[in-house]
């Protein structure tokens, strides 16, 4: 059933380019996808290239596609609350809280990053759904006095090993104090810009919230001439390691049809202590008896599947019990990663089942956790 072939992806101005689109380009992109609308990169030199050079050294990623969602007004924090199950009573300004977010239902509308940049101000950096006409429904409908915008905030992230190295050369020392999910102005370029410890990998690093679309080639420049000793190179948030690590991709790894806790998101909600939030008698009823299916890790035998464009079948004594929703080849774990919603009878750590890739059926298992944490 090869009904895929790999098509070039077609361009316009409907498909947003970013402030880093030029450099991108100059940098010797491969492959894009559309995020929020926006362009993002998801290959440079190869996927397996890519991931090594980012587990050793340290890559800019323009993730401009992560938009940001601004709130503001004297029932921002009231608004806030209304939209994630997670506690925000701990959220103080200069951190970040990672939140899932749901609908009446408890289905997931979106995971994004919550900034609490001032008392009356927060940035939402979300994954992609079109999730600003929620916020601004709830706003309009409830009469609140809060502002809904999506402002010109374009994140560029460093990440890798050496990001704090390549950071302190040019904000100073003190960076390498700033906490995880944590963010402070700093100068950078005799410009005061955002930057939070965070990114959407487990080898370390930065986010950098640009401000101005103009800024984005003079920042990235600055990037790029203070690492050469560091071997900087362009990259982006790569397949496999974050498979690896376990980030969830909304849209793929969890939608609308699942909650936070069939996504492996119960760390991030209090429900209970959450009483604003919309869809909490939902979640509060789905707590009693837990999730019936969750996401787990899989590692799938065999030689390297193809990319996973459709949900893959799990099965267990030929039962449907789970679908696989990302996949790729781990060269450091010489096995297929992979990610997959499963069926509570079966989602215990060694659990052997078979996937329906494209290729044929595969024998997988189970993993405990995470391949890295
Ligand atoms: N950074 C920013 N915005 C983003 C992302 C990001 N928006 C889109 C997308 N990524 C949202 N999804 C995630 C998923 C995982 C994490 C962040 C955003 C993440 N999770 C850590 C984890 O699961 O271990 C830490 C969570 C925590 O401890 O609070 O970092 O990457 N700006």
């Amino acid at each position: 059933m090869a009904v895929f072939t790999s098509t070039p992806l077609g361009l316009s101005s409907r498909v947003r380019s970013t402030p880093f689109t030029r450099r991108v380009e100059q940098s010797g992109v491969s492959g894009y996808t559309v995020y929020n609308h926006m362009l993002l990169p998801t290959v440079f030199e190869s996927m397996e290239a890519d991931y090594h050079h980012l587990k050793n050294a340290v890559q800019i990623w323009d993730v401009s596609c992560e938009r940001q969602i601004e709130i503001t007004g004297p029932d921002s924090s009231w608004l806030v609350q209304m939209l994630t199950p997670r506690d925000l009573s701990k959220l103080e300004i200069g951190k970040c809280f990672y939140v899932p977010m749901v609908d009446e239902n408890g289905g997931m509308l979106n995971d994004p990053v919550l900034l609490k940049i001032a008392e009356d101000k927060y940035w939402f950096s979300i994954s992609d759904s079109d999730l600003i006409y929620w916020i601004k429904g709830l706003a309009w409908g409830l009469n609140l006095k809060a502002k809904v915008t999506e402002p010109d905030v374009s994140p560029l992230a460093v990440q890798g090993p050496r990001s704090d190295d390549l950071m302190a050369k040019i904000v100073g020392d003190n960076i390498r104090d700033l906490g995880f999910f944590r963010f402070k102005k700093f100068n950078f370029n005799s410009q005061e810009l955002i930057i939070a410890r965070s990114g959407y990998s487990k080898q370390g690093g930065f986010e950098i919230y640009v401000d101005d679309f103009s800024k984005g080639e003079e920042i990235w420049d600055t990037l790029f001439d203070a690492g050469q000793d560091l071997d900087v190179r362009a990259g982006c948030p790569n397949l496999i390691e974050r498979i690896e690590s376990g980030l969830l991709s909304f849209g793929s790894d969890m939608t609308n049809e699942n909650t936070p806790h069939e996504s492996g998101l119960s760390k991030f909600c209090d429900t209970r202590n959450a009483i604003k939030c919309v869809g909490r008698d939902a979640l509060l009823k789905e707590i009693e008896n837990g999730p019936w299916r969750q996401i787990r890790s899989l590692s799938i035998s065999g030689p390297a599947v193809p990319p996973c464009r459709t949900m893959w079948e799990a099965r267990k004594d030929n039962v449907v019990i789970g679908r696989v929703s990302s996949a790729a080849w781990s060269p450091d774990f010489q096995t297929n990663v992979a990610l997959g919603m499963i069926h509570r009878e079966h989602w215990h750590p060694n659990t052997s089942l078979i996937i329906e890739t494209p290729d044929g059926p595969r024998e997988a298992r189970i993993m405990p956790e995470p391949f890295v944490r």
